[in-house]
């Protein structure tokens, strides 16, 4: 996937505003992405280990908020011969528009409706596995205990659940510690104090961040029956629940 470096923030701005998935941040985004979120190359990679695991014959998987279409191209390599159908759900138009192009460089079997619309408006049925790749963390807090209940109602029995997101720690000597720790990675990426100050005031209104206990009572609370982290580093965890 081709993808220009992110220097978005590397001029100072007089304001700062909030974070938009729009077509300049599409043109960094596989860039962005991989120099912002430690794991994610990782945890992209165990998403097709998992969809193997998991995902049932004649099932759907939904991959909500796919953004350039990374974790359904993981997924699609290793479901070929299983007859599903994956459903990609993301709300900006110009990273539908370039996720489309992705997908269609690969040749497979497996089909795959791309949505341009809002994941609380998406119905989910007849599912084996949901994924929520840090999506999540951009909806307001009040509507994450109904997402996550629309994914379990309709998940089929023994069903997953992949909920990755940046994570909040109520300790401060642990939130500060991973925090640094995470922007110590940014830095190592090549991105400036500029940069991160910047990026970080533009996500201040628009990525709410739970904490690790938040996250395994609401899905708990919602049903599902089985919860862990498979992948941390730092401030950044991947949690699978089992209907
Ligand atoms: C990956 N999963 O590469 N409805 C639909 N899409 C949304 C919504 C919403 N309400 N809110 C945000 N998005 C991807 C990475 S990025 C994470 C996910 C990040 C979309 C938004 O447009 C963006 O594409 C994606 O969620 C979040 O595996 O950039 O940190």
């Amino acid at each position: 996937m081709n993808s220009s470096q992110d220097t978005l923030f590397a001029t100072p701005f007089t304001q700062v505003s909030d974070f938009q998935f729009d077509s300049k941040v599409v043109g960094v985004f596989n860039d962005m992405i991989r120099r912002s979120v430690p794991g994610y190359e990782q945890i992209i990679h165990s998403i097709g280990d998992l969809a193997h695991k998991f995902v049932t014959p004649n099932s759907h998987v939904y991959d909500l908020g796919c953004s350039l279409g990374a974790a359904t191209l993981s997924v699609r390599r290793h479901i070929q011969d299983r007859n599903c159908h994956i459903i990609a759900v993301d709300n900006s138009q110009a990273m539908i528009e370039r996720c489309q192009e992705n997908l269609t460089s690969y040749v497979s079997q497996t089909p795959v409706d791309l949505i341009c619309g809002d994941v609380r408006d998406i119905e989910i049925k007849n599912a084996s596995l949901v994924i929520l790749n840090f999506t999540m963390q951009f909806l307001a807090p009040k509507d994450r205990d109904n997402l996550i209940k629309k994914i379990y109602l309709g998940l089929n029995p023994g069903g997953v659940l992949i909920l990755s997101e940046k994570l909040y720690f109520k300790h401060e000597p642990i939130q500060n510690t991973l925090d640094e720790l995470h922007l110590d990675f940014k830095r190592a990426n090549g991105y400036s104090e500029l940069e991160i100050s910047q990026k970080r005031s533009s996500l201040e209104n628009v990525m709410k961040p739970d904490t690790l206990p938040e996250h395994e009572q609401r899905l708990k609370s919602q049903g599902f029956e089985h919860f862990n982290v498979w992948f941390q580093c730092f401030n950044f965890a991947s949690m699978i629940a089992i209907k």
